[in-house]
């Protein structure tokens, strides 16, 4: 038999390559509910872009896009695999052999991808192997699909390939189905998860917090940010997901005795209760990537002693169960601040996004060098021998962290409407971890520095509030800017500088209108 003779149609064939390369996708993604969610080719690939992103990059998408960049970034992989696979089709119009080879060899390079990552095994190719195997001779069976014969009419040629988009639509369905299904299942998982273990009580409580800690003032963030609205900022793609059953924490290296601890013995050692602001070295002058809450957890400085660390030892790097790492300072971890293996958060379990079930916090410094989540290791060590992730990625070994104030109200170019009396309120939150807030000065356009009345210090470890009633506040277009003074008497500088490498600083303002 001879084939009958057939008519290019490169868009059709274009359009086989998109959709091949979709059930491609949908298939390892069904697959991968099986195995770990880091199985999936998209969060793999994703995760392995995610680890070589410059330092500048990474910072721009998060001053663009902010906890957004997730979103951002599988939708522009999305766009990106799209287009490969459009030009493999298209490729595939003449030559369809090789397009089915290009196409194997796309599904090849995200089972490289799949198996550099930290968490995963071999078996962790099984989804990508099985979406590749089925979407290759989909290809071809899709590209002669696409191939009308010369002899064909118009109506016959569209009816044929339909089945074509049938096979699209039910590719993004599975892919649609897919990804719900892990999303349910992530969140039923940590729930039944956190319902099977009971918070220890603490042996020394947080502080009460005054309820004069919270400025009142429409539009002021809460003195505690509930853990729903806790900024998320790391690595991971998909949220790892840690069995407590099976969890340990590692704590080795320079010590005397290695100590390997389960979740079990964790919980049974004394916990205490610290308030505590958490920051992110991306937070841009003015952002919001800063939240306080009531940690509660083990002492680092505890087990520190039970291991005993050797003389020459002046780092602790901490590993997470997805290859996070982040360098602390011996010091930060051994000195009086409550630096803590955590297990609670403003009184639940950690929420998976934050960590679950163990993270470490350390008042002070940055989150990249100090709160890895979903911590499974401490390696008590020296800077000269080791480097964290970041730090290999242009980011600063150290990260104390910088002074900081912002206006939460009024927002930016809004417009103020004075009371009775001409005055306007503002409001702002203002953190320097470890040294306190001792001062909040607000000047009005090209005016006199004015003292804020600040709300009731919980500790020095967390962020103040600050409210200014804006007496004269004229009619017209104004500029607000603030500046803080930190416990040991350090105000707030001027100078700009940018997240990288070791955090933002310089005075926020922000512009409105008094009508
Ligand atoms: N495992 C892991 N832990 C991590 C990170 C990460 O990428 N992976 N990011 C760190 C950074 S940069 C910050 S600012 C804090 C943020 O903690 P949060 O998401 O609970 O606010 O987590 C830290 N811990
Ligand atoms: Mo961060």
């Amino acid at each position: 038999m001879t084939s009958p003779v057939r008519r290019a149609a490169p868009g059709w064939s274009a359009v086989s390559g998109v959709v091949a390369g979709m059930v491609l996708v949908a298939v390892a993604e069904l697959v991968s509910l099986a195995f770990s969610s880091s199985s999936a080719p998209f969060i793999a690939v994703g995760g392995a872009f995610v680890d070589v992103v410059p330092p500048a990059l990474k910072d721009l998408l998060i001053s663009l896009f902010g906890t957004w960049d997730k979103v951002v970034l599988f939708g522009s992989m999305f766009a990106v695999f799209a287009a490969l696979t459009g030009l493999i089709g298209w490729i595939g119009d003449s030559r369809p052999r090789l397009a089915s080879m290009l196409l194997a060899a796309l599904g090849v390079l995200a089972m490289i991808l799949v198996l550099t990552r930290a968490q995963n095994t071999v078996l962790d190719v099984l989804p990508t192997l099985a979406g590749t195997v089925i979407a290759t001779p989909t290809l071809l069976l899709l590209l002669r699909t696409a191939h009308a014969p010369a002899a064909e009419s118009a109506g016959a040629g569209w009816m044929r390939r339909r089945s074509l988009v049938g096979v699209g639509a039910v590719g993004a369905l599975a892919l649609v189905a897919a990804a719900t299904a892990r999303g349910v299942n992530a969140g039923r998982e940590t729930a039944r998860r956190a319902a099977q273990f009971v918070l220890p009580a603490p042996r020394t409580s947080a502080p009460p917090i005054p309820e004069t800690a919270q400025v009142d003032l429409e539009g002021m963030p809460p003195f505690v940010t509930p853990n729903g609205d806790f900024y998320r900022i790391d690595t991971a793609l998909a949220v790892p997901r840690v069995d407590p059953t099976t969890w340990r924490l590692r704590i080795h290296g320079l010590v005397d005795r290695e100590l390997v601890l389960s979740f079990e013995e964790l919980l049974a050692e004394p916990m205490i209760e610290t308030n505590l602001t958490l920051t992110c070295v991306s937070n841009g002058v003015g952002g919001d990537l800063a939240g306080n809450a009531v940690w509660l957890g083990v002492p680092v400085r505890t087990l520190l002693e039970r291991v005993g660390v050797k003389d020459g030892a002046d780092m602790v790097l901490s590993r997470s169960i997805d290859g996070f790492t982040a360098s602390t300072p011996l010091e930060a971890l051994t000195d009086s601040r409550d630096s803590l293996i955590a297990v609670g958060m403003n009184g639940d379990p950690l929420p998976a996004q934050h960590g679950y079930p163990v993270r470490m916090v350390v008042p002070g410094l940055y989150g990249y060098v100090s709160a890895t989540k979903w911590l499974t290791e401490l390696k008590v060590t020296r800077f000269a021998d080791d480097v964290a992730y970041w730090t290999s990625r242009g980011w600063s070994e150290r990260g104390p962290i910088k002074i900081a104030s912002r206006i939460d109200v009024p927002r930016s170019f809004a417009d103020l409407r004075p009371d009775a009396e001409g005055a306007v309120m503002l409001g702002g939150t203002a953190w320097a971890q470890q040294r306190g807030i001792a001062a909040v000065e607000v000047r009005i356009d090209d005016g006199d520095w004015r003292e804020a009345e600040l709300g009731a210090e919980v500790s020095e470890d967390t962020w103040t509030q600050w409210s200014l009633r804006w007496e004269d506040a004229a009619p017209g277009d104004h500029s607000v800017t603030v500046r803080a003074t930190d416990g040991e008497g350090e105000v707030q500088t001027d100078e700009r500088a940018d997240p990288v490498p070791n955090g933002a600083s310089g005075w926020h303002t922000v512009r409105c209108t008094v009508v």
